[in-house]
């Protein structure tokens, strides 16, 4: 941890909250929307592994459409062609986690680059973060579209180590999706878990070498860490 030069961020529900689609699925099937939006993640999920085990990879605003036709074929509700896009649509205008926009400005003036690895397209990871204004937090928003398949295959966490042209120990990766950062750990980064639910880690042999419960508490951690090497 002492030797950490740059921070590495997961997107989808470690810096946003996808369940803030949740809202919105309920204005369309009153009653039904935080089911909706817990399954639909799920499956958004179970795609992005069976594709990558596949070797099938489509785009990950591919794998969330099919995720969520799915969903509604499941728990049997009609889902129209305009809903369809409009539920879509949310997921590119996700509302990130109350203390994350403080926590990162924190840790950029802090003089750490900052970048995004996330399972997203392209277009996805660039839509989410500039319509949430964060854009300029980050050094880096690095897609998994130019590998071709998603976490937690070693290829994407090579990615990051590449791109930001340092060692995988100089990078700290930070998910809140436990099975990405056991994903991580296993490639060799240090990993932080920011387990703000209280659940319990993944059984895949692999440990976080940080748990947080939040981003702020990262960024206060890390001020500790630099104020004491100081
Ligand atoms: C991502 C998913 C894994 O952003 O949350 O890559």
């Amino acid at each position: 941890m002492n030797e950490i030069k740059a921070l590495v961020f997961d997107l989808y529900g470690t810096l946003y909250d996808v369940h803030s689609v949740a809202a919105r699925c309920e204005t369309c099937y009153p009653g039904r929307g935080r089911e909706i939006s817990a399954m639909w993640r799920q499956k958004q999920i179970e795609y992005t592994w069976l594709r990558s085990l596949m070797n099938d990879y489509c785009d990950f605003e591919k794998a969330t459409e099919d995720a969520l036709v799915y969903t509604c074929r499941y728990l049997k509700l009609e889902l129209e062609a305009s809903t369809q896009q409009l539920l879509c649509n949310e997921y590119l205008q996700l509302a990130p986690f109350p203390e994350v926009p403080a926590a990162l400005r924190r840790m950029r003036t802090s003089g750490l680059p900052l970048a995004i690895l996330s399972n997203g397209s392209r277009r996805s990871i660039h839509e989410v973060v500039s319509s949430s204004g964060l854009e300029a937090e980050f050094a880096h928003l690095i897609s998994v579209d130019d590998v071709r398949v998603f976490k937690p295959h070693p290829s994407v966490y090579q990615l990051a180590e590449r791109t930001l042209r340092l060692a995988r120990a100089q990078i700290l990766f930070v998910s809140s999706n436990a099975w990405d950062a056991a994903g991580a750990r296993h490639y060799g980064y240090p990993v932080c878990w920011v387990n703000r639910a209280s659940n319990c880690f993944e059984e895949l042999g692999q440990q976080p070498d940080l748990v947080v419960d939040g981003i702020d508490t990262l960024a206060r951690h890390l001020n500790d860490l630099q104020t004491s090497q100081s």
